[in-house]
């Protein structure tokens, strides 16, 4: 009902809508209606409220409810249900808790994270209204050796709706976008599975959207950057989060019919961070360093070590 009213003022932004007529659409009480703008306005909508006109719209919350992204979301089932908080520890954890009862494509969404994750337990820092941290549920009928190619699905999808915002990035490879060398955004992908069988793989993906320098510690303002700190401008997190779910069905749906992520591939290589440059692999706990000379058809990049023997890198850390 709630939204009902929402959808009625936001079509009417030009006139007062009175209870009454509120009411008679949709068959409740000018007292139910009261009701329910009230609660609207704590939600942060800005409703003016004239007696013996009635209500009128007159700005929205910035927040990343189904309602507010769907005017710019184009996808057939992703991000279709989203499972909204205002505060969660990790929406990971809670994507994991509820894979199996919701479809795939469901979408986990927290304002702010207490306890974001990243990759081997570490932290990720997640400011209140100031990113997007989000986690996908998906149930593709592959085998788990090719999940490791869901993260690059990810990593492409949010390369292109930034630069379908005019904001231009690199990748990483496997899980990292950058902007002049700094993190803007992380991937953290994991997966539930039996032997040759997936149940669920949740995706997660932090953006630093309108972070500013002192939302970062010290140690972390040299390595990490916000879209707000490079642009010079707030940026409109609901397009973009539709934005970065848009692409990413385009390339997932390919992946999951047919196996198919060429142009994924060809995305991560035009946009690499990495291809030609000297870089350091941690691999089972030891480090050695060599240049990244390609990606190859299966998403793995192709090393040159110093001894000169070259290798096919499936997963790890890699840094510049
Ligand atoms: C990652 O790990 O980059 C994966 C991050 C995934 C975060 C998303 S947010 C939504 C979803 N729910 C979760 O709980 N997690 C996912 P890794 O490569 O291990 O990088 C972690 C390291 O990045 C930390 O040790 C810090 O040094 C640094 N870091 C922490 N917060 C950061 C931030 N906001 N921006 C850039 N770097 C950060």
């Amino acid at each position: 009902m709630k939204d009902e009213i929402l959808r009625l003022l936001k079509n009417n932004k030009d006139e007062f809508l009175s209870g009454e007529k509120i009411g008679e659409k949709l068959g409740v009480s000018r007292a139910a209606i009261w009701k329910y703008i009230n609660v609207l306005k704590e939600e942060g909508y800005g409703i003016e409220s004239v007696p013996k006109q009635g209500y009128r719209i007159v700005s929205v919350p910035d927040v990343l409810t189904y309602e507010e992204i769907k005017e710019y979301l184009s996808t057939k089932f992703v991000g279709r249900n989203i499972c909204y908080f205002d505060t969660i520890s990790s929406t990971n954890m809670e994507a994991k808790r509820i894979a199996l009862k919701n479809p795939e494509g469901t979408v986990v969404i927290s304002e702010e994270q207490a306890k974001g994750k990243g990759r081997l337990d570490r932290n990720w820092v997640s400011p209140p209204k100031k990113g997007i941290w989000m986690s996908m549920i998906l149930k593709p009928e592959t085998e788990p050796t090719k999940v490791a190619k869901i993260t690059l699905l990810g990593a492409a999808g949010v390369n292109k709706a930034l630069e379908d915002m005019g904001i231009y990035s690199k990748i990483k490879w496997p899980n990292d976008i950058v902007i002049d060398g700094k993190k803007v955004c992380g991937i953290l992908t994991e997966m539930s599975c039996e032997l040759n069988m997936i149940n669920y793989v949740i995706m997660g993906i932090g953006i630093n959207v309108n972070m500013d320098r002192e939302d970062f510690s010290e140690n972390l303002i040299n390595k990490a950057t916000s879209l707000k700190i490079e642009q010079n401008k707030e940026i409109n997190r609901k397009e973009l989060l539709a934005g970065i779910l848009n692409r990413f069905e385009e390339f997932y749906i390919p992946f999951k019919e047919d196996n198919e992520i060429s142009e994924v591939i060809e995305i991560c290589k035009k946009n690499s961070a990495l291809i030609g440059k000297k870089v350091r692999v941690i691999k089972d706990g030891e480090t050695k360093t060599g240049k990244a000379l390609d990606i190859n058809n299966e998403g793995q990049l192709i090393v040159m070590f110093e001894d000169g023997s070259i290798e096919n890198i499936f997963s790890g850390e890699v840094s510049v």
